[in-house]
């Protein structure tokens, strides 16, 4: 588990923890924090002993005992979450009691975008929160812990304010993700993908929608991952099936083929679970048919709206008519779709029926996603309609923080019918002999997480609880939108130009 130290350096005791799934997602997957393997791969690389602790899937219990017994002399938590972020409080606060003078430090996402605020909410449990890109930063920190300067490392933040800009790794070939410090690895999936890895071919996206951050973290720069390295990473995953991260997978077509003549080579067989949009399957419908036939079995593509005034106002840059031909397109190729949809607080009745009708039309399956401002996004700042809760835990794409026009309890009924509505279409009878041979096929390798998931809907899907959710108790808030003029859109970056670790990225413009 520990690393070899440099001659003459002193290796630190580092403990890296991923808070408990989100409950509303859980459901449907699990998947491995791949961002705090590879994070955990730097620290390791530069010599410290590394251990990682996933709550998703290790209970709290596990999680004290490793504090006892490893003694940490830093903790990181990784906050891609925004709903993640009070129970990382308070996980920093019982470390920091438990084992005083260790360091603590949060680092990921979401707290890249509200780093000062969760630093003063913390009260003294937290000593620096990362903003951007870990494993530039996670090696230079550790020194800094040791040997004092932690305030002039790049991308922190620390009561003393905000040190140098965060640094992006020029390729993202390595480090590695330190898969092998997982534990409970089999209980990763998603759908009947189960157990299911995680891999990454390139990071960051071009397109810049107005709900969503990932363009603003990585300041809308693109990398690939070496096709080489691609597919040598692909190799050494245990896992029959593998869930590729990106966040539009194969706009490159030459660069989707380049790694399958890698996988060909080296005759590598998995299922694969990817999300791309519309736009990038129309165009280069070939790279997704070789990748079929070398296993991709399903594919998320983020619809968002059913019409052209929803797609324009989340800026989508795609057409409906693109969005259904994508539709016939992934069906021709056999690959089974999941579309997402984002629910506006201001759908009526008739709204919700009118996608009801949709979804049962369609033989894909829906996810419904409710439009959430959040830090880092552009209707963070543009959004005129006042927040109705601040509270962490409810951003988390499935509650209304902002006014719903149908009383908030009726929405969410409304919603919860669609959704059961849409699930009930593929739990049925054609559905499941499908579900049944499933089931029956991972129930006989000891696989039981997409058994739970068939018989866990209705439990957690329940508009009284989505209801009382909005009454729990608030300790941490979210801090108040500014309304920034998003005109200069450098203003939302995490990562900014120039500040590369190596030769700069290549830059797509703005
Ligand atoms: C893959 C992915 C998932 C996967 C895997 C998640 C997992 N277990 O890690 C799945 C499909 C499960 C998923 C689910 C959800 N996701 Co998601 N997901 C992503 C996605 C596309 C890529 C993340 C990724 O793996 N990137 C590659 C790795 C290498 O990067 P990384 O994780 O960001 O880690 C880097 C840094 O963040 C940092 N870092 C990370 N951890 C740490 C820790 C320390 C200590 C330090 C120093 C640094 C650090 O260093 C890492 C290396 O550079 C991002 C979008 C994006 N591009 O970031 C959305 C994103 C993170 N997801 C999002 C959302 C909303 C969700 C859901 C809530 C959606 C839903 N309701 O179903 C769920 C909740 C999941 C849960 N926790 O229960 C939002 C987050 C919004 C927010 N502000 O909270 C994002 C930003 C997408 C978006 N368009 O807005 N997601
Ligand atoms: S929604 Fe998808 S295409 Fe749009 S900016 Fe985010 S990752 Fe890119």
């Amino acid at each position: 588990m520990s690393g070899t130290a440099p001659r003459g350096e002193v290796t630190m005791r580092v403990l890296l923890v991923h808070p408990s799934a989100l409950m509303y997602s859980e459901i449907f997957l699990r998947l491995e924090p791949l961002g705090l393997e590879r994070v955990a791969g730097a620290a390791r690389e530069a010599g410290h002993e590394v251990r990682v602790v996933d709550l998703q899937v290790l209970s709290r219990r596990r999680l004290r005992g490793e504090v006892r017994s490893f003694r940490p002399e830093a903790l990181g938590i990784s906050l891609n979450y925004l709903a993640n972020i009070p129970e990382a409080i308070e996980l920093a606060a019982e470390v920091k009691r438990a084992v005083p003078g260790c360091f603590v430090f949060l680092g990921g996402h979401s707290v890249s975008f509200v780093a000062e605020e969760v630093l003063e909410q913390a009260e003294g449990a937290v000593d620096a929160v990362v903003r951007g890109e870990g494993e530039p930063a996670v090696a230079p920190l550790l020194e800094a812990v040791r040997d004092g300067g932690v305030e002039g490392v790049p991308g922190i933040v620390t009561a003393a304010g905000r040190g140098p800009a965060p640094l992006m790794l020029h390729g993202i070939d390595a480090p590695l993700p330190a898969r092998d410090l997982m534990r409970s690895r089999r209980r990763y999936f998603i759908g009947e993908l189960d157990p299911c890895a995680s891999i990454e071919f390139t990071r960051g996206c071009p397109w810049d929608c107005s709900f969503c951050s990932a363009w603003t973290f990585y300041g809308r720069s693109y990398r690939k991952a070496s096709p080489e390295a691609a597919a040598e990473d692909l190799a050494g995953i245990r896992e029959p099936n593998v869930f590729i991260v990106d966040d539009v997978a194969f706009i490159r077509p030459e660069h989707g083929d380049a790694i399958a003549v890698e996988v060909e080579r080296r005759g590598i067989r998995k299922r694969y679970y990817l999300e791309t949009r519309s736009d990038v399957l129309l165009r280069h419908p070939e790279v997704f048919e070789r990748w079929a036939r070398l296993g991709l079995k399903y594919m998320f593509l983020g619809m968002e709206a059913i019409d052209a005034e929803g797609l324009d106002l989340y800026r989508k840059r795609v057409s409906p008519d693109e969005n259904f031909r994508a539709l016939e397109q992934a069906r021709r190729l056999g690959i089974k779709v999941a579309i997402n949809l984002i629910v506006d607080p201001a759908w009526d009745e008739e709204r919700f029926r009118v996608v009801r009708e949709f979804a049962l039309a369609v033989p894909e399956i829906v996810h419904l996603t409710v439009m959430t401002p959040y830090p880092g996004t552009e209707i963070w700042h543009t959004e005129s309609r006042r927040l109705t809760t601040r509270d962490y835990r409810l951003f988390d794409i499935q509650h209304a923080v902002v006014p719903t026009t149908l009383p908030l309890e009726r929405f969410y009924e409304e919603l919860v019918r669609t959704q059961a509505v849409i699930n009930r279409k593929h739990l049925g009878l054609r559905t499941a002999v499908g579900a049944a041979r499933v089931l029956g096929r991972n129930l006989l390798h000891g696989q039981t997480n997409f058994a739970r998931m068939l018989w866990k809907f209705n439990q957690v899907y329940n508009p009284r609880r989505q209801f009382a959710d909005h009454g729990m108790p608030v300790r941490y808030e979210l801090p108040l939108p500014q309304h920034l003029d998003v005109g200069d859109r450098r203003k939302l970056y995490v990562h900014t130009r120039g500040a590369t670790q190596g030769a700069p990225s290549r830059r797509t413009t703005d």
